[in-house]
């Protein structure tokens, strides 16, 4: 057995299931190994930051790692962004990045680089392998570490020699612990916090936005003065009919500033105390008021849904029924074709147990309204504000749901086009994924963005460079190119139509709406 032959049976011990993959030279050896191993999927992505995006929505589905498989320090380095996205999510994703081997590294070739400097920024966890009979067990830390709760970036470098050297050994998966026990003193302070009637807003991320933590939620707020929160871009959180709503933090500073003004106590639950996006000149960059009271409930490390139960039960609501959503769909189809339109149309239609990828930038809040009331689904968000997530997150989230569950991805055009490549894998893999491209040919936010920040006027230069017109996308032609059906609509009853039809069969589709 060969060294890259150890670690991919190390990784499918441990749990590993698919590598996502954009392999060179110096991996040969690795995709042979995936080829002899059973057990091990392999899906490639065309750019390493489509293959970055896919792990990060593969593990916020199937909630364990997939690999990635990276040629060096430039197929890392295009993958960045993306595992700068998925660190944000806290995803677990073990990289495998190969490298040279050990005795050619001194000859400084041209693809030789500072691997390691590269991954350092984004992984909680990197080494490089050394010998055969060690990368098994290399293999093995680097998902245990990938899987410490709530999840991150394990990287693993594979000098060539390392791979193709025989003398491999397959290590045991390592023990993967869960979060760690909650305080109960924190579990009392906020109960006091409660109790006392005071407005408190509790602020939730990560397993607290599952049906099992919304609902402990929901219980703590049929108590006092309660307000649920979750950040304005959550890795995952189930929405919609029969489950507790909470409300999503304002992206603009002054609105979040303004949303938290009235809270006597923030709890934070696996997650931060909220902070504006960007600094605007002349603004707040904190989001609380200075006479609101912090408290920590529960970090991300911790058990969270546990400290939610907890903080319910101390509340002595075991009995109490929580306020779920009613499922509610407007039937409006309407004359007007923008975000609104569009998200009310797929609200109607969202079959139960979809997943939503949203990178729907200012054309998805229309959607994030009509689907607070629609079928149950888990919605995917853009956790690092890197664009160009959607696409890959919503392949690699097919991949996990394996069929089971329809993806719907929405997207911005300038967004979208940054991992474009995406559709091709799910062209391939014959995902079933519908992607809907919000198709209004701008950067739009930049253009809100240029008011706000006070850059002053904007001339013929400035506006050039946030507009996306000249020469417009042509996304039914691009789609069509990759290998996936396509269709261009401008107004609701064609977006209408063309979604009800995606929803109605298997398979990518996407839907260039020109709003
Ligand atoms: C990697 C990266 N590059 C650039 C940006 C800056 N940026 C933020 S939003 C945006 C444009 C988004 O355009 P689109 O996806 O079409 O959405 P719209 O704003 O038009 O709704 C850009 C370039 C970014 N956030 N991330």
């Amino acid at each position: 057995m060969y060294g890259a032959q150890s670690l991919v049976r190390t990784l499918v011990d441990s749990g590993v299931e698919v590598t996502f993959a954009n392999p060179g030279t110096s991996e040969m050896h690795l995709v042979t190994a995936i080829d002899s191993t059973p057990g091990m999927r392999s899906v490639l992505g065309l750019f390493e930051g489509v293959v970055t995006g896919m792990a990060d929505g593969y593990a916020r589905v199937a909630e364990k790692p997939a690999a990635t498989l990276l040629h060096l320090g430039p197929g890392l380095a295009n993958g960045l962004a993306n595992l700068h996205n998925a660190r944000r999510a806290s995803s677990p994703v073990v990289n495998i990045v190969g490298d040279h081997a050990t005795h050619h590294l001194h000859l400084d070739a041209p693809l030789a680089s500072d691997i390691v400097g590269f991954a350092r920024p984004v992984s909680g966890w990197v080494h490089t392998a050394t010998h055969p009979l060690t990368v098994g067990a290399d293999a093995a830390r680097a998902v245990q570490a990938a899987r410490q709760w709530p999840g991150q970036i394990a990287t693993l470098i594979l000098p060539a020699d390392v791979a193709w050297t025989e003398g491999g050994v397959v290590a045991p998966p390592l023990e993967v612990r869960g979060p760690a026990a909650f305080d109960a003193a924190c579990v009392a302070a906020a109960a006091t916090a409660v109790r006392s009637g005071r407005k408190v807003g509790i602020l939730m991320r990560g397993e607290a936005l599952k049906e099992r933590g919304l609902t402990a939620a929901g219980r703590v707020a049929t108590v006092g003065n309660v307000r649920l929160m979750c950040d304005t871009f959550s890795p995952r959180i189930q929405k919609g009919a029969g489950r507790v709503a909470v409300q999503r933090l304002p992206y603009f500073a002054e609105q979040l500033v303004e949303f938290m003004a009235d809270l006597d106590v923030l709890v934070i639950v696996g997650t931060k105390p909220p902070v504006t996006f960007f600094a605007y000149p002349g603004k707040p960059s904190w989001g609380t008021a200075d006479h609101t009271e912090i408290l920590h409930l529960a970090h991300a490390h911790q058990d969270t849904v546990g400290a939610l139960e907890a903080l319910a039960d101390e509340l002595g609501t075991a009995s109490a029924s929580p306020d779920v959503a009613e499922w509610r769909v407007d039937d409006t189809v309407g004359d007007k074709f923008d975000g609104f339109a569009i998200g009310r149309a797929i609200a109607r239609h969202l079959p139960e147990g979809a997943i939503i990828a949203d990178e729907g930038g200012t054309a998805g809040g229309g959607s994030q309204v009509a689907l607070a009331t629609a079928a149950p689904h888990d919605a995917l968000s853009l956790t690092g504000g890197s664009i160009g997530q959607g696409l890959p997150v919503a392949t690699g989230a097919a991949v996990a749901a394996n069929g089971d569950r329809k993806v719907v991805c929405l997207h911005g055009d300038g967004g979208a086009m940054y991992t474009v490549q995406s559709l091709w894998t799910q062209a391939r893999e014959n995902l079933d994924v519908t992607t809907v491209i919000f198709a209004n040919r701008s950067y739009a936010i930049l253009n809100i963005e240029l008011q706000r920040t006070g850059a002053g006027p904007a001339g013929e230069k400035a506006r050039a460079m946030l507009d996306l017109s000249n020469p417009a996308l042509d996304w039914v032609q691009i789609a069509g190119g990759m290998g996936v059906e396509a269709v261009r609509v401008d107004t609701p009853q064609a977006f209408e139509a063309a979604f009800s039809s995606a929803m109605a069969q298997r398979g990518p589709r996407l839907i260039e709406a020109v709003v």
